[in-house]
């Protein structure tokens, strides 16, 4: 296991040097912010951001995200074109070292949440999930003001995507997806680039669109449509333990053993039910007792199960009066490395 931390480039206020004094850490998780989505990541600019990292005394071995275009996920006639720029990105990534790229698949949203700073009972603030927040919320009546919603796209924009979205149920995306995949998987394999899918987050349909990276069901049909260990899974905690059907101990086993797992996003989450009964949830610090999820038991299959990959802290929380990018600052998530560090040790000496 490579402990790894998600670094937002240069303009990230959580800088390399900050990041190179957490214990264990060997490398960052980045990618070009600045190229817009579908079009190649040219080789200097990968190398310039590669030696950045480098210079700092750490490793770029995982890009988070290359996006997947939409024209891609709806499967257009304009996808063959775009899928050859992200295979020509691909290979760019291998030239400067790149084992594992994570992605998603999700329609229009990436991931959701419906407050980005709400107080827990010891003071910090952290990212939080209400179900009746989110289902009071339609995009196609009223103009979209969600936490953390970038806003790429104008209100007509987002209308006709979504119009268009209607045309793609379940099966179809997956149909998509897998054509995707499979004209990626030959050069993956010849470049030695892993594809890391991340789960929908949350793992569920959200606004009428469809989702489909959620759980072991549809995991279980994605590995098979495309069998290859270069289509492999981000294992986000969060995201999939969001669904409580979700077993992450039995799945990060079972997926760890397919050596389908390339990268494990550790991230604690804790439900508690609002006092009308509606789902709710919230981050949690990164250990076991402090969430709803077993980060050791999932910690335990993923290692027993020969699981090789890079790990990073997910999310943390707003601690100590920090108030930078939402999740993503830098000492919860310092403490949740140094946590998934230490349990890791334990694990492996124990086990020899
Ligand atoms: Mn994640």
């Amino acid at each position: 296991m490579k402990m790894t931390f998600r670094w937002y480039g240069p303009k990230d206020p959580v800088t390399l040097d900050m990041i190179r004094q957490i214990p264990g850490m060997t490398g960052v998780v980045t990618a070009l912010y600045t190229i817009p989505v579908g079009q190649v990541w040219d080789l200097d600019s990968i190398l310039a951001l590669k030696k950045q990292v480098t210079d700092a005394g750490l490793e770029m071995e995982v890009i988070e995200s290359v996006p997947v275009h939409e024209e891609i996920k709806l499967g257009s006639d304009k996808r063959d074109a775009l899928i050859d720029n992200y295979i020509q990105t691909i290979r760019n990534l291998a030239k400067a070292g790149v084992k594992v790229i994570c992605y998603n698949f999700m329609p229009v949203f990436d991931w959701v949440r419906s407050d980005l700073h709400y107080n827990t009972k010891d003071g910090s603030n952290c990212l939080a999930y209400s179900q009746e927040q989110i289902d009071a919320i339609d995009p196609k009546k009223q103009s979209l003001s969600l936490p953390g919603w970038d806003e790429s796209y104008t209100k007509e924009e987002l209308q006709n995507l979504l119009k268009r979205y209607e045309a793609v149920d379940e099966e179809k995306l997956f149909d998509n997806m897998v054509y995707f995949l499979k004209r990626l998987m030959p050069v993956c394999e010849e470049c030695d680039v892993k594809m890391a899918v991340h789960p929908d987050d949350p793992p569920w349909s959200l606004f009428g669109l469809p989702r489909i990276v959620r759980d072991e069901a549809h995991l279980d049909r994605l590995f098979s449509a495309v069998d290859s260990k270069y289509n492999g899974l981000t294992l986000c905690t969060g995201s999939l333990g969001a669904d409580r059907n979700n077993d992450l101990v039995k799945m990060a086993a079972k997926y760890a053993k397919m050596g389908r797992v390339h990268f494990l996003h550790a991230r604690n989450i804790k439900f508690t039910n609002t006092e009308e009964g509606h789902m709710f949830f919230h981050e949690s610090p990164h250990p076991t007792e402090c969430g709803s999820l077993d980060m050791y038991g999932i910690l335990k299959a993923l290692h027993d199960n020969g699981f090789e990959g890079y790990t990073r802290p997910d999310h943390g929380r707003n601690i100590w009066g920090e108030e930078r990018r939402p999740g993503y600052g830098l000492y919860d998530r310092a403490l949740g490395a140094t946590y998934l560090y230490g349990v890791w040790e334990a694990i492996d000496k124990s086990s020899k």
